[in-house]
């Protein structure tokens, strides 16, 4: 090939390749191959040349005419079909892509979830209390006073130098005629108490909430924990309505027959009293307390126990996770060990 077409050929094919986008190869092909383009112009001269020559270079420049058309258009549809232009670098398309871990409830708050969804379709409302309570609500107007050794049941955290500022003045002067100490609630029973204080019966309620206990840890007890508080109080709500709302409650929760067991047992705010457990593992679980509400209680929120009667109960939320994702320690729950977090 002449040096001519040679020196062409290279410049169209450093232009081609330089070419940022479709759009530009239009103007290419007119410079090159175009009515006034740079090779047209050559195969023009042509005929100045001998015979000999022309022949030859005449090949040469519709051959070199042909291999530029084919460049340009190949490379213009390269570029139009596709704007995406893949990395040069090592970047593997077929690999997967990362997954995206998303955060979802706790496992404890999804048992929390449910178990209000079920009360609430029975007709029970829920109400919430204060985790730092006073000792009256705690302990007192519930039947257990200073000198009660059932106090020990519930190892109680107290509060040191409680701030008189986070109690309103009402507040403050019901204090004075009640045990005003401050701890950290250590069941949800004292909201029976609120609850009746202010409203009338028949109501149903329950109380979800956190409670704390200063007592030694082991798979099925922490110092944290919670509590579903259950109460229902009318003229004539009776044992067989308990046992009724608990036994319709597990058959929902659980979603599958599981085996439990009633117990007697003795607390000092109700009468007769009892516990209930559930099946884990081959090994009985305590879930709750419960039994029919203590005429002193009723006193002490002015009800008159000549009129009303009421069951109420209080259910460990932890241990009743523990027995539907079959968890065998509680303190799993707390961990904050997201490679157990993550499998709810
Ligand atoms: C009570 O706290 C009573 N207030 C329950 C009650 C309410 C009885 C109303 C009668 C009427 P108890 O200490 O047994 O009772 O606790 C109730 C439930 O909380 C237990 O059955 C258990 O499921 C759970 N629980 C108790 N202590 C712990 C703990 N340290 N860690 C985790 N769960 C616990």
């Amino acid at each position: 090939m002449s040096s001519e077409l040679e020196k062409l050929k290279r410049k169209c094919e450093e232009e081609v390749k330089n070419s940022p986008n479709a759009e530009s190869f239009n103007g290419i092909r007119i410079k090159y191959l175009g009515r006034k383009g740079e090779l047209t112009k050559i195969l023009r001269s042509l005929k100045d040349l001998p015979f000999e020559e022309r022949k030859k270079i005449g090949q040469q420049a519709n051959i070199l005419k042909k291999e530029l058309e084919d460049l340009i258009s190949g490379k213009e549809k390269e570029l139009s079909t596709s704007n995406f232009q893949f990395p040069t670098s090592n970047f593997d398309i077929t690999k997967p892509g990362k997954k995206i871990s998303r955060g979802h409830f706790h496992p404890l708050t999804k048992i929390d979830e449910e178990v209000r969804q079920i009360f609430t379709s029975m007709n029970f409302s829920v109400v919430e209390g204060p985790e730092a309570e006073t000792e009256f609500y705690n302990f007192d107007a519930l039947n257990i006073p200073s000198n009660h050794p059932a106090r020990d049941v519930w190892d109680t955290l107290w509060i040191k130098n409680p701030k008189s500022e986070i109690l309103n003045p009402k507040q403050i002067s019901k204090l004075k005629f009640q045990n005003s100490k401050l701890l950290l609630r250590a069941h949800t029973s004292p909201m029976q108490i609120r609850y009746m204080e202010n409203h009338n019966p028949p109501f149903q309620i329950i109380v979800p909430g956190r409670v704390f206990r200063y007592e030694a840890t082991d798979a099925s007890h922490e110092i944290n924990f919670y509590q579903v508080e259950g109460l229902m109080v009318g003229p004539a709500v009776t044992l067989a309505n308990f046992k009724f709302v608990v036994e319709e409650f597990f058959q929902r929760f659980f979603g599958r027959q599981v085996e439990f067991r009633y117990k007697p047992s003795y607390f000092p705010f109700v009468e007769p009293g009892l516990e209930v457990e559930v099946k884990l593992g081959g090994k009985w679980l305590e879930v709750m307390g419960a039994g029919m509400v203590h005429r002193k209680v009723f006193d002490a929120v002015r009800y008159n126990p000549g009129q009303v009667q009421g069951f109420a109960f209080g259910m460990g939320l932890d241990r009743l996770a523990m027995l539907k994702y079959n968890v065998p320690d509680i303190r799993l729950f707390y961990s904050g060990d997201l490679r157990f977090i993550k499998q709810f």
